[in-house]
């Protein structure tokens, strides 16, 4: 018996935004086949791995990802073929010494990170085991809070809405995944009902949420906890609210723009708007409240409210160990954000989970704006029981197949499923 990569190749597919992306598929000697798609941002962190673009204005407006592709039909394929797929590591390392650069410029994190995937498909296949089960093992049990992203705003709706990105609901006080999966829809069919009264668009953004014009990033607090509460359920003990305001979109000449309120605030005056929201609703994550470069700001921010909620650093730390330590460090934050593509190998980014979890802090599990109905994340959020995801709305094929694929992953565990629940988040951990 072999666990041996025969064969390698990649194709150029469309993501949920209609724009081009890798697909990878490995095939083992044994005759198993495994696939995986690489997912896509749009607000980007500029020290994220990069994602290799062909530049050819003909294709795709440039988009095109034909080089990647290549790079995996070629020089990747020669790499990995005859390699034990279940050497994740060995493979992750060998990826990133053949592309040689820091960033993954070379050959690509795009490239890079389908293979990856794809080799702990592979390797699950082979093994007999589901891909939570292979990469968590024995005790992988621990059911995330889906952080359900009902309503967007900033870039995800190309400006039309809030100034803010992200305006999330936790369903925190459900008793199981796939209660809180039901709990999310029906806020979510709720506040369309509440949008539309409003006379506001239900139209929706990027990843699923409403992306109605407002006029400020208040108000689609206002209207949450209105959809909360008209599908029956009571805002902060049944269900809580994150935000992601994805903030380096709009930091210039060290200033935080809110086009929506039509005001210019500094990181100070930011922490202390943050703090009164805080007052009024019951928000217990905060991503990306500050901006990337905005080291200074983020001290402020976390000495003012890290002690009451999570504070996870998305565009700051890019899945990345080098600027996670940093953050751990200099006491920035609480919590990463971890995304795949951010860092480009399964590897890595098991090691940024590490590092958080050694360091007591929060670690949340992300897809990108761009998608694709690959549902590598959920799968490894189970694996490393990070407690809470966030993967869109419930709404539009990518976001549900994710929340799909962890309520399937809840029935088959079964009695051993536990949710997460209140205990999912840094600060509330301590107090349960
Ligand atoms: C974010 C992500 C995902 P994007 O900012 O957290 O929601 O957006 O993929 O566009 O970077
Ligand atoms: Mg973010």
């Amino acid at each position: 018996m072999n666990f041996l990569i025969e064969d390698v190749s990649a194709a150029e597919i469309l993501d949920s935004r209609g724009n081009p992306t890798v697909e990878v598929e490995l095939r083992s000697q044994n005759g198993y086949v495994a696939r995986s798609a690489v997912p896509s941002g749009a607000s980007t962190g500029s020290r994220e791995a990069i994602e290799l673009r062909d530049g050819d204005t003909k294709r795709f407006g440039g988009k095109g990802v034909l080089k990647a592709v290549q790079a995996v039909n070629t020089e990747i394929s020669d790499a990995v073929r005859g390699l034990d797929c279940r050497d994740q590591r060995g493979i992750d390392a060998a990826l990133i010494a053949l592309d040689g650069t820091k960033n993954k410029a070379r050959l690509g994190a795009n490239a890079l990170l389908g293979v990856s995937m794809a080799v702990s498909r592979l390797a699950a296949l082979e093994t007999k085991l589901p891909l939570y089960r292979y990469l968590g093992g024995d005790d992988a049990h621990l059911m995330p809070v889906p952080c359900m992203n009902i309503l967007n705003g900033g870039v995800h709706s190309r400006w039309q809405g809030a100034d803010f990105q992200e305006f999330m609901i936790a369903p925190w006080g459900a008793p199981s995944f796939s209660e809180a999966v039901r709990w999310g829809s029906e806020v979510y069919q709720a506040l369309r009902s509440v949008l539309l009264d409003a006379g506001l668009s239900a139209g929706v953004g990027d990843e699923g949420g409403f992306a109605p014009m407002v006029s400020s990033n208040r108000q689609p607090l206002e209207l949450i906890i209105q959809g909360i509460e008209k599908a029956g359920y009571k805002p902060g003990e049944d269900i809580a609210i994150c935000l992601d305001p994805a903030s380096s979109e709009f930091f210039r000449d060290r200033k935080y723009h809110l086009k929506t309120e039509n005001r210019t605030l500094t990181a100070e005056e930011m922490t202390t708007y943050y703090d009164q929201l805080m007052a009024e609703f019951p928000i217990v994550l905060l991503e990306d409240g500050l901006a990337e470069n905005d080291w200074a700001g983020w001290s402020i921010l976390h000495a003012a409210l890290g002690h009451k909620v999570e504070l996870v650093g998305d565009d700051i730390f890019v899945t990345n160990v080098r600027y996670i330590e940093r953050g751990i460090h200099e006491n920035l934050a609480n919590a990463a954000l971890i995304k795949l593509n951010q860092i480009g190998t399964v590897t890595e980014t098991f090691d940024a989970v590490a590092l958080c979890r050694n360091n007591a802090w929060g670690a949340f599990v992300s897809h990108r704006s761009g998608e694709t109905v690959d549902s590598f994340i959920a799968d490894m959020t189970v694996a490393l029981g990070t407690g809470h995801l966030k993967t869109g709305a419930p709404c539009r094929g990518e976001r549900v197949e994710k929340y799909n694929q962890l309520m399937r992953i809840e029935r088959e565990l079964g009695k051993s499923a536990v949710y997460a629940g209140k205990r999912a988040f840094v600060t509330t951990r301590k107090k349960d």
